[in-house]
Parts: structure tokens; C-alpha cells; sequence
């Protein structure tokens, strides 16, 4: 089976922030994973260039849309290499073939008949890009997510007939638990469904950024029907020459927060239905990052800067704090100081002074070499079934629950070198067997848990399997014992502790 996961994509009406790179950055921990597996594997991420967020940006800036789309499509497509993310492919709503495949599928929605003209009124966030129901909008008429006063719509449209997917996606619900996950976003959803859906615009009248309508070139489509294809777009042109929809479309995994959690969970099934295309296996909706308590977001204009932290820190920590501070799945604060906490204890102490008194230990007591002894039982049945355990918690995009598995044992480690004193056994040369054991075992529970950490940790992993001369990463090598470490080498510290502030 092949693994298809893919982040939203991401508008480019401004700079990428901490929120985009969160996502991004757990799609990449379940696309590594898979790929350890010896699954196929395609990652996607791009952007999302049309509508009105990004028309209103440009002209604030005195651009045309299309020169800050450019511009800032850039910032993105350059994010991914620099908080490690492994994606196969980068789109962008504005390539020719993914408006070529939004026109082919949506003409087909229409020729399945869900589509009609008609007019639209109602409320509409130009920020979201979206048609507000009675029931979500707060005081003031005001958005709830941007909290700017909510504009006034009357427009001439082609609609899409949502409405006629009501016993559908209730069908859909009941035979599909894991459809939506987690299970309060899967309520969330569902009561949406079941309060009653009404149809929705297809097509806007009153803007020209957007992909043509092939049967009526006064309209673009409503920027969200455009984007959400670029799912199921991207597949027929990823890969020069080659359309890879058969191989690997239905997706795996949908990785969204909340905030686009209806356009998901019910426009975008919906809309498949109607062009009679299969529909994705999950849809997983992860929490906000918070910063004083709200949404970070770019118009709150309350942003933590990735790549700041990136510069001093690196990738890895970055990757792992998000992953280890939030719960994945639950809204969760980040900050600069419990980013720094968790570097020094976790990173620094446990992960890094296990690895640098392990291999200091073998060099020092063996002179690097690793002795061929049996590895300890106790250490060994605390670590029976990991990689499963991982692997299990993965399938389901529990990424803080596999990733604490993977810990555990690291300060599981770090309690046996502490219970076993390698430094007293090396006074007594009668106790050189045990010696023997006990690095032994040390050596091959670093292998296993940085085998396991590779998604999370590319880079450090990387260096570390290094240093132990077992590069291998596949996930059956994570078996406790599947491993030969013959010699170690030295490295520098894994995670410097006070690496200097950058530039500095
Ligand atoms: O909504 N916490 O784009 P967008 C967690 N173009 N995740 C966050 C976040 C935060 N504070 N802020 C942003 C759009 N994100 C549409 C999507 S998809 C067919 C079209 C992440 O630039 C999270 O994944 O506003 C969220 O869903 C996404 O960025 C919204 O990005």
C-alpha cells in the first residue's frame, strides 16, 4: 500500500510562520516514518495563490496578485528544506495543469448535475475566503478567527448543490469512523453535517483572480474548490511525464488544523462524490499553536519565527519541541522559554549526554570497539514491540504518543547506566564480562531509539548512526538487537547547550 500525505496549502499572502511549518513538519515525521517502512511514499505541500486573501494583499502592497504570489511562494517552497521536510513535490495553484484539472473536474461536477445558477447572499470573510452561516458568526458581525467586520455579499453565482450530500455524508460518517480523526473533530464535523448543508457558491462573479470558468469566462471558481483539487491535481503532474493518480490516489492522510476543518470534512468529500472520484482515508485535524492564549496567526500579527529558532538551534530541535511540547491533535501554547527548557533537558541531557557517554564510555573502556557480548534481558524486554508500538501510534497520527514511546526508552537508557556504573565495573577487571554486557546493551538501545527518532531528528539521527557505523534506517532495524555495532567513533555534541544567538 502506498502512502500519500499532504499539508494544506498554504496562502501566500504573507511570510510563513510557525503554524505553517507545524503542519509541514508533521506530514514530513509520517512521510519518513512510512518510507522506513519500505512503504512508496509521496509528500506533498505547496500553496494556494487565488481568491480574495491574496488579491487584497497585493493591492495593499501595490503588486499584481501574481507578483506576490511569486514572491512569497518562494518563502514557502524554501521552508520545507530548511525545517527538513522530505516533500516530493511543491505545488502552486497558479501551474497551468493543476487549472487545467480543476476546469476538467469541476465541468464534470456540472455535467453530473450539481450545478446551477443562481444568487448569493449572505456574509463573507474576505480573510477566510469564506460564506458564513448565521450560526458562526460573532458579535459585530465579525469574523471569528480574524475578528474584522464581516462584508455583505450579493452576487450572481454557479452553485454547487452541497445539499444533496447531506444522506451521503452521513452514510459516509457512520460506515467511516476514521474519516475524520480525532474523534472530537469527527463530532465537530458530523454535527455540522447533521444541522443541515446548504448549498454553497462554486464560482464568484466579482473577482478575476481565480481559475476561469470554462463555460461562463465572466466567473472564476471560488478559490476554495480550486484549492482544495490540488490534492488530487498534483498526482497527474508531479512527476515529469508521468501521472501517478492511479498509483496513488486515494490520499492517506489529509494534515489540516481546525480552522479549515469544514472545507474538509464535508465541501471537499462532498465535492468528490459529485465527480465520482474516491475519497481520501483520513482526514486528521491537529490543534493551534498558541502564543499568549491565541491563535498565531499572521494578521494577529502574534508570530514565533521558525527560522529564527532554526538559526540557532537547527531543524531537529525545532521539529521535536513542537512535536513533544503540543499533543498532537490538541491546541497547546508554545514559547520561547519552553522551547529552551525542553532543548537543555531533553535534547541536551537526556538524548545528547546518553549518546556522548556512551560512545566516551566503549572508547574509553574498549577503545571504541563494541564487545561481542549477549545483550542484558531487563534492557531487552523493555524494549520488546517498540518499533510496533511506533508504528501503531503513527498509523493513527499520534505523533507526541510515539514519539514518548521512542523517549521512554531514552531515559530508560539513561536509568540503566546509572543502575549498572560501566565507571565502577571498569575498576574490577574480574567484572570485564559484565562490562562487556552492559556496553553492549547501551550501545545497541541507542541504536534502536535513534533508529526510531530518524523522522523526528533527520539530521542528528543521521549523525549519530554515523558515528555508530550503522546507517541502516529501516524500521525493522529498530528492533532491539537486529542491529550490529562494531566501532564507534567520536562526534561533537549533538545539541550544543547556549549555542550562540545568531549572528552573533
Ligand atoms: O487556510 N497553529 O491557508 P493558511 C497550527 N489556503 N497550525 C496553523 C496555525 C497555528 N497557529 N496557523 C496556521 C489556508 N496553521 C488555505 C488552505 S487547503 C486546500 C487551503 C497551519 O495559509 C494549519 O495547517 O491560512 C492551518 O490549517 C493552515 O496553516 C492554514 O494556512
Amino acid at each position: 500500500m502506498p502512502f500519500y500525505v499532504t499539508t494544506p496549502i498554504y496562502y501566500v499572502n504573507a511570510a510563513p510562520h510557525l503554524g505553517h511549518a507545524y503542519t509541514t513538519i508533521a506530514a514530513d515525521v509520517m512521510a519518513r516514518h512510512h518510507r522506513q517502512r519500505g512503504e512508496e511514499v509521496f509528500f506533498l505541500t505547496g500553496t494556494d495563490e487565488h481568491g480574495e486573501p491574496v488579491a487584497d494583499a497585493a493591492h495593499a502592497l501595490g503588486l499584481e496578485p501574481q507578483e506576490l504570489a511569486d514572491r512569497n511562494a518562494e518563502r514557502f517552497r524554501a521552508l520545507a528544506p530548511r525545517i527538513g521536510a522530505s516533500n516530493d513535490f511543491f505545488i502552486r495553484t497558479t501551474d497551468p495543469q493543476h487549472e487545467a484539472k480543476v476546469q476538467e473536474v469541476l465541468s464534470q461536477v456540472r455535467d453530473n448535475g450539481y450545478v446551477y445558477e443562481g444568487t448569493y447572499e449572505g456574509w463573507y470573510c474576505p480573510r477566510c475566503a469564506d460564506f458564513k452561516a448565521e450560526n458562526e458568526i460573532d458579535e459585530g458581525n465579525r469574523c471569528p478567527i480574524h475578528h474584522i467586520e464581516l462584508t455583505r455579499e450579493q452576487e450572481e453565482n454557479y452553485f454547487f448543490r452541497l445539499s444533496a450530500f447531506q444522506a451521503p455524508l452521513e452514510q459516509l460518517y457512520a460506515e467511516r469512523e476514521d474519516f475524520v480523526m480525532p474523534r472530537t473533530r469527527y463530532n465537530e464535523a458530523l454535527s455540522f453535517i447533521r444541522t443541515g448543508l446548504r448549498d454553497v457558491p462554486l464560482t464568484r462573479h466579482k473577482l478575476t483572480w481565480g481559475v476561469p470558468v470554462p463555460w461562463d469566462p465572466e466567473h472564476v471558481f471560488y478559490v476554495w474548490f480550486d484549492a482544495l483539487l490540488n490534492y488530487y491535481s498534483a498526482l497527474s503532474y508531479a512527476r515529469e511525464g508521468e501521472d501517478l493518480t492511479a498509483q496513488l490516489w486515494p490520499a492517506s492522510y489529509h494534515l489540516i488544523a481546525k480552522d479549515i476543518l469544514r472545507f474538509h470534512t464535508v465541501y471537499w468529500p462532498a465535492l468528490l462524490m459529485a465527480a465520482e472520484i474516491d475519497l481520501p482515508e483520513h482526514v486528521f485535524v491537529h490543534g493551534y499553536l498558541l502564543m499568549e492564549g491565541e491563535k498565531m496567526s499572521k494578521s494577529l500579527g502574534n508570530v514565533l519565527d521558525p527560522f529564527a529558532v532554526i538559526e540557532r538551534f537547527g531543524a531537529d530541535a525545532l521539529r521535536f519541541y513542537l512535536l513533544r511540547e503540543v499533543p498532537f491533535g490538541q491546541d497547546g501554547s508554545v514559547s520561547t522559554s519552553s522551547f529552551e527548557l525542553r532543548y537543555e533537558s531533553e535534547l541536551a541531557n537526556e538524548l545528547g549526554n546518553l549518546a556522548s557517554r556512551t560512545i566516551g564510555m566503549l572508547d574509553r573502556y574498549r577503545d571504541g570497539a563494541v564487545p561481542a557480548a549477549a545483550l542484558d534481558p531487563a534492557l531487552a524486554e523493555d524494549f520488546a514491540g517498540l518499533p510496533e508500538r511506533v508504528a501503531a501510534h503513527v498509523d493513527r497520527a499520534e505523533l507526541t504518543l510515539a514519539l514518548e514511546q521512542i523517549w521512554q526508552r531514552v531515559k530508560r537508557l539513561n536509568r540503566y547506566v546509572e543502575e549498572q556504573a560501566p565507571w565502577r565495573l571498569a575498576k574490577e577487571p574480574e567484572r570485564a564480562q559484565e562490562l562487556d554486557r552492559v556496553l553492549a546493551s547501551l550501545v545497541e538501545g541507542l541504536r534502536s531509539v535513534t533508529v526510531l527518532l530518524w523522522p523526528y531528528l533527520p539530521t542528528s539521527a543521521e549523525r549519530l548512526l554515523a558515528a555508530l557505523g550503522a546507517p541502516e534506517l529501516g524500521l525493522s532495524s529498530a528492533q532491539l538487537g537486529a542491529g550490529e555495532v562494531r566501532r564507534v567513533s567520536a562526534i561533537d555534541s549533538l545539541f550544543p547547550k547556549d549555542p550562540p544567538a545568531a549572528g552573533a
